[in-house]
């Protein structure tokens, strides 16, 4: 639809930017704080471990003023369950309560509404040894967690996001360094898709509990949802999209707004001998979910074409650039789309599509927890960072955001990543993302300070204005 006019943002649009504790925090083992999953894994080669990262443990006020300064509505940010519980269950830190209290504070005091992510990539290593998320109490671990959170933070957190991308720990777990195979294990897809059952139960009861708890705040998932294409208009290949997206992103939504696996993903696992076992009361733990938003992260879309069942696309894990599912897509490399320097895909109008798909399925109002550009940053001698680039790619996709809203999508916020500068998944600290750039390398600390980038003065300029002038 081509507009004659644009409608505004809100104008309470929680406008502001992501991270998450084990990226972004460092102090990794400091003030009580057990190791979790992200701790104890071997890092890929040539990329920094994570016990410094950005030292935002240490520099928190630091940068929730330079976000205040840049008028942030909102910041999201994971609390570390080892930071409060440091063996998964147990003893609660008073340590960890008091770190996240004073963030939360730090937040209020400039009128940030704190964002929290309750589960960021970063499984306590002592449940990690308990199988995590293949051990059928990892339920009960999960929602026990969330209640101390509840009880000590609720009283000012307003906005909760259960577990960030679960898509993608299920689809690309290795790649993240999640993956928890029990030794002998013989059917692989059952048993991620009996994890991936945990974590959705888990998910509907925190969010039930959050409701009983807390019956003002506001509580979604926040899965990966990217809108998946078909390679051409070939009916074979509009069937593999339907695929790809059932097994990608709606299994998940439908689950946490719907209570139901999606039909398509079901028969496929049912096809394979993989479906999960539902424990009593499973069935109607997820019907009584009901999230009050949906947050998701997006950076690109994925395009797939009609796999016939005689390709080997075994060894696929990496949702990025998926090779397939035997019998049921084949990855298929978008030509009409630029790249980043890390070989994402870009694609500002997919982030349109990819809402009004979802709002028009789920009617839920929409908050963008994660969207940006990982990069290559120089800093000059006079302590700036020129990143034109990233805010480009940050004038593409608001004005998306924006089309989006005047297309009758209701939207509560943008929060893209990151706020500051961390550590990736599996790039290293060389991959940037930041509106403040922090002075360290991949291996030399240097001195963390903190520099405005570019895109800082001009993110500060969007958000004053809210969101009307998207200039240079
Ligand atoms: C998302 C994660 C984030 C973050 C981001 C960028 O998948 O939720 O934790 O890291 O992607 O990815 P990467 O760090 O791999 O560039």
């Amino acid at each position: 639809m081509i507009h004659k006019t644009l409608k505004p943002f809100p104008k309470d649009f929680l406008w502001g930017a992501s991270t998450s504790a084990y990226q972004v925090e460092g102090a990794n083992l400091e003030d009580g704080k057990g190791p979790s999953c992200q701790d104890v894994k071997v890092v890929p080669e040539g990329t920094s471990d994570l016990t410094v990262c950005a030292d935002q443990y240490h520099r928190y006020k630091e940068d929730i003023a330079l976000m205040a300064e840049m008028g942030f509505k909102t910041y999201r940010f994971s609390i570390a369950w080892t930071r409060i519980l440091p063996q998964g269950t147990g003893e609660v830190n008073p340590k960890g309560i008091e770190y996240y209290n004073n963030v939360i504070n730090e937040c209020l005091k400039y009128g940030i509404e704190p964002l929290v992510t309750m589960f960021h990539f970063d499984m306590p290593a002592a449940l990690d040894e308990r199988g995590s998320w293949g051990n059928r109490d990892s339920v009960d671990w999960f929602v026990n967690f969330a209640k101390v959170m509840f009880e000590n933070f609720g009283d000012r957190v307003k906005y909760w996001l259960t577990i960030n991308e679960q898509n993608v720990l299920t689809l690309s777990g290795p790649v993240i360094g999640t993956l928890h195979l029990p030794e002998g294990c013989t059917n692989e897809l059952k048993e991620i898709y009996q994890q991936n059952h945990h974590m959705l139960v888990a998910q509907a009861k925190a969010m039930a509990l959050c409701h009983e708890m807390l019956p003002d705040a506001k509580i979604g998932p926040a899965p990966n949802i990217s809108l998946v294409y078909p390679a051409s208009c070939k009916p074979e290949d509009v069937l593999a999209a339907q695929n790809f997206n059932a097994i990608r992103n709606w299994l998940y939504l439908d689950m946490a707004v719907y209570g139901v696996y999606n039909n398509i993903v079901w028969s496929w696992l049912e096809e394979n001998d993989a479906t999960p076992e539902f424990a009593e009361g499973d069935a109607e733990a997820l019907k009584n979910g009901h999230p009050d938003f949906i947050g998701f992260n997006y950076y690109n879309t994925a395009t797939c074409e009609w796999s016939d069942g005689s390709e080997d696309l075994s060894g696929a894990s990496d949702q990025q650039t998926s090779k397939g599912i035997t019998g049921m897509y084949k990855g298929y490399r978008n030509t009409h789309l630029p790249t980043t320097e890390f070989g994402w895909e870009i694609d500002p109008m997919g982030f349109r599509a990819t809402i009004r798909e979802m709002y028009s399925r789920y009617r839920l109002p929409l908050l963008v927890t994660e969207n940006g550009l990982g990069a290559y940053d120089t800093l000059t001698e006079d302590g700036k960072v020129h990143d034109q680039y990233r805010i480009r790619y940050y004038q593409d996709h608001i004005s998306q955001v924006r089309l989006a809203i005047s297309d009758g999508c209701e939207m509560l916020g943008y929060c893209p990543w990151s706020a500051v500068d961390l550590i990736s998944t599996h790039e290293g600290m060389v991959k940037r993302y930041g509106f403040i750039y922090v002075d360290r390398d991949e291996f030399d600390l240097k001195t963390l300070d903190r520099y405005r980038k570019d895109s800082f003065y001009w993110y500060k300029k969007v958000i004053a204005s809210n969101g009307e002038d998207l200039s240079d």
